[in-house]
């Protein structure tokens, strides 16, 4: 596989001389390898960056009918969060009960599922009235969700393993290993679903693998390592918030307690 090339804030232009550059010399100068037939190597572009709350403790980001949905963890402080998708700012916050550790959020027509980290419970807000109840119980750990269908959730646990899941009932339908080179690839965390694709960050690292749901192998990877200034990563803790905008048409991108969300388009190299 080529080398990832990430470049934060740059214009248009310059990123596609940049990309020119590495596809014609290489990073040192020699030819380039070969590409792995199958797996992109992409790059990404900052489009805009948004206000975060550096006390969210971020678990899982989703945009639904222009309105940005952010899910946070921690004991007692867990949350979920209603933000205004132009500027990221906070409109609403509701609290989970102490008891439990959020996760991942995703949305269906009507209402709102919330994973638990070790207490099997699955949260649902209605959407009407965001009132809370339980939407049934999972048997593995849960990290991260996204909806294929209204019908059908995708759930990570922290393995390498993605469970498809109904949403009337939870029962599980099928799982996936997700793989890279016939390696599987632990720690799978938030999830979104987009254009065919689950994109999944790998928690404690700043890669995002883009994973066919039909066989869980890898076809494209992003690492957003270099995104946020040394600065910026002093109260930083990973990247775990990947939201598609279909607005935007690009990617809303973010972390726990980081100090901004980014909207980046992702091109490959
Ligand atoms: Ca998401």
């Amino acid at each position: 596989m080529r080398t990832i090339y990430s470049v934060p804030r740059a214009s248009l232009p310059a990123v596609l001389l940049f990309v020119s550059l590495i596809i014609c010399c290489g990073n040192d100068g020699s030819s380039p390898s070969e590409p792995d037939e199958g797996l992109d190597s992409l790059v990404y572009i900052v489009l805009d960056t948004l206000y975060h709350d550096t006390l969210a403790f971020t678990q899982g980001l989703e945009v639904h009918e222009g309105v940005l949905w952010e899910g946070t963890g921690m004991w007692g402080h867990s949350s979920l969060r209603r933000l205004d998708l132009s500027d990221g700012t906070l409109l609403e916050k509701y609290a989970l009960p102490d008891s439990l550790f959020g996760e991942g959020i995703t949305i269906l027509s009507d209402r709102i599922l919330h994973l638990t980290w070790q207490s099997g419970v699955v949260l649902q807000w209605s959407l009407d009235s965001l009132q809370i109840d339980t939407a049934g119980t999972i048997d593995t750990e849960g990290w991260g969700i996204c909806s294929i269908s209204d019908s059908i959730i995708a759930v990570s646990d922290g393995s390498e393993m993605i469970r498809f899941r109904r949403t009337d009932d939870l029962s599980e339908i099928r799982s996936i290993e997700v793989t890279l080179r016939g390696e599987p690839q632990f720690l799978l965390n938030e999830l979104e679903y987009h254009d065919g694709r689950i994109f999944s960050n790998v928690w404690s690292s700043g890669l995002v693998l883009r994973i066919d749901p039909a066989t869980g192998i890898v076809d494209g990877i992003v690492n957003f390592e270099g995104i946020l200034t040394l600065e910026e990563r002093l109260e930083a803790q990973v990247l775990n918030g990947i939201a598609w905008d279909p607005a935007r048409n690009a990617f809303i991108i973010t972390g726990k307690y980081w100090p901004k969300m980014f909207v980046v388009s992702l091109i490959p190299v």
